[in-house]
């Protein structure tokens, strides 16, 4: 009889938790992958020598220009600084314009950023974020992109991030 409670507890369970992050799985690690003069499998602690970025009230937009959440406190990275930790496999510079990046998510959402506004912006746009209100992100999956700079931002909001890939249009 016990045996039964417990079965049907931890059914319970399952399905009341797995409700929690119906469309991503948790991702510990972000590859950095394509174009580039090493491939990465980042960690958490892979990106503590980086400098970190503090983000204040950030409201997340949808796109009918309702505010989704408005988070008081972010932290992350710089994009850019992400990026150079494996490098650019492209030694022609004139030809960066058109370098651009895919940032893909474990249930394949994906969004892109080129290298001008990721690089070359006057000033800083596009994060990494890994820590919400002092936390480290989690039901989000542990890294998340942002688009400081978007008006909906919500589209390039892109949580379960788990690869960066480098391409090149041409
Ligand atoms: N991985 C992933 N990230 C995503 C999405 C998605 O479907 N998958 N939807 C985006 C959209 S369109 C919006 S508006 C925001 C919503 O974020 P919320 O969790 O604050 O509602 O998440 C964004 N990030
Ligand atoms: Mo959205």
């Amino acid at each position: 009889m016990k045996i039964y409670v417990l079965f049907i507890l931890l059914l319970i369970s399952h399905f009341a938790f797995s409700q929690d992050h119906p469309e991503g799985k948790i991702s510990e690690k972000l590859a950095i992958s394509g174009l580039v003069n090493k491939q990465l499998s980042l960690t958490l602690s892979d990106l503590k020598e980086l400098k970190t970025v503090e983000l204040k009230n950030v409201k997340i937009i949808g796109k009918g220009g309702d505010v989704k959440r408005t988070i008081p406190s972010l932290k992350g990275y710089l994009l850019k600084d992400i990026i150079n930790m494996a490098g650019i496999a492209e030694p022609n510079f004139k030809e960066n314009g058109m370098i651009y990046f895919i940032a893909s998510a474990t249930d394949d959402y994906n969004v892109l950023c080129s290298w001008s506004e990721v690089f070359n912006s006057a000033s800083d746009q596009v994060f990494v974020v890994t820590e919400e209100d002092g936390q480290p992100l989690n039901k989000d999956g542990k890294f998340a992109l942002l688009c400081l700079k978007d008006k909906i931002n919500g589209l390039r909001f892109v949580k379960w991030l788990n690869r960066i890939e480098v391409k090149k249009a041409n």
